[in-house]
């Protein structure tokens, strides 16, 4: 077994202190911290969404899985986004209203501030309004917007049409993604970007700030 299989079984077990030891002597090693992510990580993270589609995994298991998972980001995001680039803009980011999901919000802002831009990030369950809240504040390029349930996908374009209304619709670019979201959704509700990963939504944001 490879070190990346053991650290993929350790998040399909939820064994957050197995996560952690494994990380930790992965990074020691010098093994790339995006193979630690990909193929470690993430890998096990497939499994935990076979098995919970399957009916073969429960909530409580796979949210000790998202735990187990999110150690390990922590430890190696501060590799990845040690970057003295200057920042390449600004971003706001978050989960749309009615959806808890975080770990690829957290993945894309990961790899966002790994290539330059500055990230805010509301969190999870961001109603519309916040992001407008968050538009005026902050002043950003793009705005961000991840949903990973076929209900909340659809309170994104809620975010546009408020966009619309507050006539902020052509200060800020909107990029859309999650694992139900598609190009065609997001050709549907106008949206300027659809990106499929973490690494996509990067160039995508690259390509959108020019
Ligand atoms: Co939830 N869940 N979940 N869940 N969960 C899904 C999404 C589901 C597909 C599982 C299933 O049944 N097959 C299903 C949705 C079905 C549907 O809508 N059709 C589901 C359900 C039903 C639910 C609950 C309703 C379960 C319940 O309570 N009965 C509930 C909803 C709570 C809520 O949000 N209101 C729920 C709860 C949970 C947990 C709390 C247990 C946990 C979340 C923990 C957390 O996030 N902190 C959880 C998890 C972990 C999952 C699965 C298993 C894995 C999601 C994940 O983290 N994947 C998921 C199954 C699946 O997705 N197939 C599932 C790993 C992550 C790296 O991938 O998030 O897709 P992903 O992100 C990718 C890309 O999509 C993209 O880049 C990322 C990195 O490459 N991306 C973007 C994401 N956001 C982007 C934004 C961008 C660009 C790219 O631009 C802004």
């Amino acid at each position: 077994m490879t070190d990346f299989n053991r650290l993929s079984e350790a998040v399909i077990s939820g064994d957050f202190r197995q996560a952690e030891v494994l990380t930790k002597q992965m990074v020691e090693n010098k093994v790339d911290p995006l193979q630690i992510i990909n193929e470690g990580l993430i890998a096990g993270m497939n499994v935990v969404a076979v098995r919970f589609k399957a009916g073969d995994m429960f909530v409580p298991e796979v949210m000790m899985s998202a735990k187990a998972m999110s150690t390990g980001v922590e430890l190696v995001k501060p590799l990845v986004t040690e970057s003295d680039i200057t920042s390449a803009g600004k971003v706001v980011i978050g989960t749309v209203k009615g959806d808890m999901h975080d770990i690829g919000k957290n993945l894309v802002t990961m790899m966002l501030e790994s290539v330059g831009f500055s990230v805010i990030d509301l969190g999870v369950d961001v109603k519309a309004e916040t992001f407008i809240e968050a538009i005026k504040e902050h002043h950003p390029q793009i705005i961000g917007i991840s949903a990973l349930l076929t209900t909340t996908m659809l309170n994104m374009k809620d975010i546009l049409d408020i966009l619309k209304e507050e006539g902020l619709r052509d200060k800020v670019k909107v990029i859309i993604g999650g694992a139900p979201v598609t190009q065609e959704f997001c050709t549907q509700i106008g949206a300027d970007g659809y990106a499929d990963d973490a690494a996509e939504a990067a160039d995508l944001c690259k390509r959108l700030v020019g």
